[in-house]
């Protein structure tokens, strides 16, 4: 078995440093469901304040965020724009639908964003047959689109199209603040067009668990009832939240780290013959490649298990692998060599 383990499967892997478990394990506790929690209190303000919104929630992860972000915009029967490769419509066990008793109308995604002359035909006209047009889903980064940033400005239109029409936009911002590092803005300008937004403690910002979902404080209200009907109203939250402060607080600006690490195995990997990779792709922390060599994508991704690096295959065609805390840049050297190995023999210890 190989020595390094170097896992790149998802930003999901972070483990909290040693100084945010000091920070959990000292955090001030109370009952959230009460609103008593002083951590949780703390966090939330922090989070609305970070983001630009009036009020925040603290939510079990991004899954649940955006199930409660979107269901607390609608009614039964309502519909939601979102698009084809969002992680919404793909990979959330169709919540909105089971729960929310929501139709999703996935619309074509084009560099991760959704053109808002497509967002405004889908948006439904006022008739007796149709269901009314609710909310209007965007992804920031978008995950299956390579962790492409959308900029304000692509934002903004989307989301003034979706007003003019008096249809909500909620932001699935798992990964915001990456999109805001890699776009070098304050992150309020990327959730400033929109009405809710749910980011992620739990990827690149190192926390080992949570989600915030951010919005008007009439709408947080709505959202923290929905939480308790979901089963998500947690009482000493606090050890949770002392870990999101600190992310927010010590966390944000090490996404470049990540980002550098992405941009150098894209770099590496290009150079490698059997490979297929865009090197300006990866603009935050997603790597996604072909394999064109006989050995395949999943054939790739067995034979690194050797070399103690562990990718995910399951992208359709592609390898995706995400650099992240806790990956040096000699892990991403590491990787490079064993995929050379690999595909063109040139053994590991070599140059
Ligand atoms: N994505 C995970 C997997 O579910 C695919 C990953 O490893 O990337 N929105 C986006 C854009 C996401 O990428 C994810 C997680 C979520 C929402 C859901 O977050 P969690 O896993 O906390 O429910």
């Amino acid at each position: 078995m190989a020595e390094n383990r170097v896992d790149l499967r998802s930003d999901t892997l972070t483990m909290p440093s040693p100084e945010m478990r000091r920070a959990m394990a000292e955090a001030e506790l109370g009952d959230d469901v009460f609103h008593e929690d002083p951590t949780v209190n703390r966090l939330e303000e922090l989070a609305a304040e970070r983001l630009g919104k009036e009020a925040a929630l603290l939510v079990a992860s991004g899954t649940q965020g955006n199930l409660i972000g979107v269901i607390s915009h609608t009614q039964r029967g309502d519909e939601v724009i979102c698009g084809d490769q969002s992680h919404v419509f793909h990979y959330e066990v169709a919540g909105c639908a089971v729960v929310g008793s929501l139709q999703m109308r996935p619309i074509r995604n084009v560099e991760g964003t959704l053109l808002p002359a497509d967002v405004e035909a889908a948006i439904r006209p006022v008739d007796v047959h149709y269901p009314r047009t609710a909310v209007v889903c965007l992804e920031n980064t978008h995950n299956r689109e390579g962790g492409v940033p959308i900029t304000a400005e692509q934002t903004r239109a989307v989301a003034d199209v979706a007003h003019r029409r008096g249809v909500a936009v909620h932001l699935d911002g798992a990964r915001v603040f990456n999109a805001a590092i890699a776009l070098g803005v304050d992150v309020r300008a990327l959730t400033a067009p929109v009405d809710s937004v749910t980011f992620c403690l739990s990827k690149g910002l190192g926390s080992p668990v949570g989600s915030v979902l951010c919005g008007s404080k009439a709408y947080i209200e709505i959202a923290r009832k929905n939480r308790k009907m979901l089963g998500g109203g947690m009482r000493q939250a606090g050890f949770i939240a002392a870990a999101g402060i600190y992310s927010l607080s010590t966390m944000v600006d090490r996404l470049a780290e990540d980002h550098a690490n992405a941009r150098l195995l894209a770099e590496g990997l290009a150079e490698i013959p059997g490979i297929q990779i865009d090197p300006n792709r990866p603009r935050t922390n997603l790597v996604f490649f072909d394999v064109t060599a006989p050995i395949g994508v999943v054939g790739l991704a067995t034979r690194l298990r050797d070399y103690g690096v562990i990718c995910n295959a399951s992208y359709g065609q592609k390898i995706r692998m995400v650099p992240h805390y806790g990956i040096e840049r000699s892990d991403i050297e590491h990787t490079l060599r064993a995929v050379r190995e690999i595909l063109v023999g040139i053994p590991v210890g070599a140059r």
